[in-house]
């Protein structure tokens, strides 16, 4: 008999709603669920392939223990007291300040919760972080300067209400596929649609306006769209009067900027960006989304700002099918943000430096916690670097292939003195700890997982966990008890959530009971919204008046020169996810797109005599890969693209981590490189760590 348990796809924000097909112990395929209301029966390639991305033959099913270079199998006693005494050992040797963990935007807010409460009260730190940081962090810290508040304003059905729709920086069709799919039925039915990319996506090829601004050029743009905007009078001058502080800051300097200089900064012609800032001021309900094309730069919250001003200064927010819509990447990013695992704040945004919040928290865990806040993720590899940090704990991240400077990266984690990765699969990064803990995947664990427009959603148990492999919040919780904190021991999620609830003011009316009555609940979900808030800002921001303020054009940290003549930018694919650690388990997946490439126009591929499927050599100041060049408009001249999926062709090895100052974020959208053409015939080979950076053929 087959049975069929319902849950929410484990791959990208979009959260939709899947049903697990069960027979026995084991997951013999998905199909969607019916009336959800963000997936509406359908899922993407990535969603249908679920089954491959949990299979028990695939998985890590035993604690491993790393011995002279190899790793053993070991049982769970021995090697959580391993753990347990690297971790003590740590803590004596550097103090609360030299250990961190770094947490999973894959797993639930269960596992999550369980991970900064470990970080503080059990190592008493605020050294927990998780890819955020290098996702929408410049949202969160945006938004929060000019809203409030850094999540997405507006659902995800909004997309229904809208009468345009206004992309910037993302690859809808791509990365958040059901989002793609209802802004095309939008346009079907007439809503107008804006694309802002450096490359043609299948989104910006069917779209009214492409504006192929060149790369890192977002805020020149924007800020060109604003001065046509109030030299026009075109400006929502009734909701600026009501609803923000003081326009006037930004009306002066604008109106400062002279369009020929955006025309030649940014490559996009006068009339498409006239026509696109009239579009936008005079649609009724316009929304606003953007990805990683605003964050992704050392002036990444600046560029998010940029976006707040353009949405605000046409009164785009507020009322349905308007907002402004970051567009949150993994299942569960939201929920690792919300959960606390960033290393400023408590769950529920609650300020780890504020006393008050301090005190309630030390309270009800009933322990003593730090009050300084603590490292960014990459904040705790540099400080490794250093040698001013010993041990590490990352669950369900894989560094080495997702983190800018490769080479760097690998050094960093092999200056540890102690790294324990927890994951559900061997990565590259799981390959240099000194022990690999299992962890038991989303169809094999309750929980809740909250998607990008912050609804909370519940994933169930359908299959045990393969092998040996544990839950992330029992690992927690078992470890936790050998360094002598019982506080992490929950008989179930549903006990982690409740106590999450009792302590995050904007959860306080939810329960499984009532997720389970809805298709979940989006947050603030509280006294005064006791079914949640599927629209935000309606009446009035978090900070009462939004704010304008004025931000200036900042070039990428690294541009082409004569030695790397080319720009260099990375993206994703439709059919992989993140390392791959998943996607690449189906043959399916594999059969569509089976390695990395370089995406180059063909004009740059006739000048330098190469011909599709070659073999080049693509190196920057920081490394070098080879891989195969696929010759295609979609990236403009001069420009060279690739996706970060693919292990033996890693775009990481080569991007920069220059960082925007106030969020750490590292501008993994530019830098520069150099291609060079292998000798026809010849393959690309994967190249080991730290080749020298600047050998040339
Ligand atoms: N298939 C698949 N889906 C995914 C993921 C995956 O790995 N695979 N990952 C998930 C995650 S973690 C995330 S964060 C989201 C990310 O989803 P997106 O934000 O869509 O991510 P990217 O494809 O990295 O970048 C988006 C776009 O930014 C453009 N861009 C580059 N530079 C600039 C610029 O200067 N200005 C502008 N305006 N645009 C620029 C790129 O050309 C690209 O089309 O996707 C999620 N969904
Ligand atoms: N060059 C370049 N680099 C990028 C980006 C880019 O656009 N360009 N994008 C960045 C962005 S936006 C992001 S979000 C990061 C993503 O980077 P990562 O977070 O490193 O990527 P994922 O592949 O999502 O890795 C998640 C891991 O979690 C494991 N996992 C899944 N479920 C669970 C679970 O329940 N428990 C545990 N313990 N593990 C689990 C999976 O096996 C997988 O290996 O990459 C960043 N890196
Ligand atoms: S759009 Fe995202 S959540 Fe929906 S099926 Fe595809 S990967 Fe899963
Ligand atoms: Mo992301």
């Amino acid at each position: 008999m087959i049975e069929v348990v319902p849950s929410i796809c484990s791959y990208c924000g979009v959260g939709c709603g899947l049903g697990l097909r069960v027979q026995g112990d084991r997951i013999i395929g998905v199909e969607p669920q019916s009336g959800h209301p963000v997936s509406q029966g359908q899922l993407c390639a990535k969603g249908w392939s679920t089954s491959f991305a949990v299979d028990p033959a695939q998985r890590l099913v035993h604690p491993l223990i790393k011995e002279r270079g190899a790793f053993r199998e070991a049982g769970w006693d021995e090697t959580l007291d391993l753990v347990a005494e690297k971790f003590r050992e740590a803590l004596a040797d550097g103090g609360p300040t030299a250990v961190g963990v770094i947490s999973c935007a894959r797993a639930t807010n269960e596992d999550n919760y369980a991970a900064q409460k470990f970080a503080r009260a059990v190592l008493k730190t605020h050294n927990i972080d998780h890819c955020a940081r290098i996702c929408h962090s410049p949202s969160v810290a945006g938004l929060a300067r000019t809203l409030g508040s850094g999540a997405m304003t507006n659902g995800i059905v909004d997309i229904d209400l809208a009468d345009l729709i206004l992309v910037i920086g993302a690859d809808v069709t791509e990365n958040h596929a059901m989002i793609g799919a209802r802004i095309l039925r939008a346009q079907d039915r007439g809503a107008k649609l804006i694309v802002v990319d450096p490359r043609k996506t299948r989104l910006a090829r069917l779209a009214d306006w492409h504006l192929q601004l060149r790369l890192g050029t977002n805020i020149a743009l924007i800020n060109g769209l604003l001065h046509i905007i109030f030299a026009q009078g075109w400006e929502a001058r009734d909701f600026l009067d009501r609803r923000c502080a003081d326009a006037d800051a930004l009306r002066r300097h604008v109106a400062g900027i002279a369009l020929d200089e955006v025309v030649a900064l940014t490559g996009v012609p006068e009339d498409q960006l006239r026509a696109v800032a009239h579009a936008y001021s005079h649609a009724k309900a316009a929304f606003l989304a953007y990805g990683m094309g605003i964050t992704q730069f050392q002036s990444g919250t600046n560029n998010v700002i940029a976006v707040s001003n353009l949405a605000l200064s046409c009164g785009q927010i507020g009322r349905p099918g308007t907002g402004i819509n970051p567009l949150r990447g993994q299942n569960n990013v939201q929920g690792a943000c919300d959960m606390g695992c960033l290393p400023n704040v408590f769950p529920g945004y609650q300020d780890v430096a504020d006393p008050a919040h301090a005190a309630k928290f030390t309270q009800a865990w009933n322990t003593s916690l730090p009050t300084a806040p603590g490292l960014t993720s990459l904040g705790m590899t540099k400080a490794a670097l250093a040698g001013d940090f010993r041990a590490l704990m990352i669950l369900g991240e894989d560094p080495v292939l997702t983190d800018p400077d490769q080479n760097h990266v690998a050094r960093s984690l092999a200056a540890l003195d102690f790294l324990v990765v927890v994951e559900t699969a061997m990565t590259e990064t799981a390959k240099l700890a000194d022990v690999v803990l299992p962890a038991a995947a989303f169809a094999e664990k309750d929980g809740s997982f909250t998607n990008c427009e912050r609804r909370v959603q519940r994933v169930r148990r359908a299959v045990p966990p393969p092998g040996e492999a544990r839950t992330d919040w029992q690992i927690l919780g078992a470890l936790a008890q050998r360094l002598g904190q019982p506080g992490l021991r929950w008989p179930d999620a549903e006990a982690i959530f409740d106590e999450m609830v009792g302590l995050s003011p904007m959860f306080s009316a939810m329960s499984y009971a009532k997720l389970d009555r809805h298709h979940g609940l989006q947050w603030p979900c509280d006294g005064e919204h006791p079914e949640g808030s599927p629209l935000l800002h309606a009446e009035r921001f978090p900070l009462g008046k939004a704010r304008l303020l004025p931000v200036s054009q900042v070039a990428p940290a690294e541009v082409p020169d004569a030695d790397y003549p080319f720009a260099f930018t990375t993206h994703r694919l439709h059919f992989h996810y993140g390392c791959g650690s998943m996607t690449r388990r189906s043959p399916l997946l594999e059969r569509e797109t089976p390695t990395g490439l370089l995406f180059m126009h063909p004009d740059d591929g006739r000048g330098m005599g190469l011909r599709e499927g070659q073999g080049v050599r693509v190196s920057s100041r920081r490394g070098v890969l080879e891989t195969r060049v696929h010759l295609t408009d979609d990236v403009p001249a001069g420009t060279v693209a690739m996706p970060y999926h693919f292990k033996e062709a890693p775009c990481n090895r080569l991007t920069n981590d220059a960082q925007d100052p106030s969020t750490k974020m590292p501008e993994l959208k530019a830098c520069a490189v150099a291609v060079t053409a292998l000798p026809p015939g010849q393959a690309p080979r994967r190249l080991e760590f730290d080749e020298p950076a600047h050998e040339r053929l």
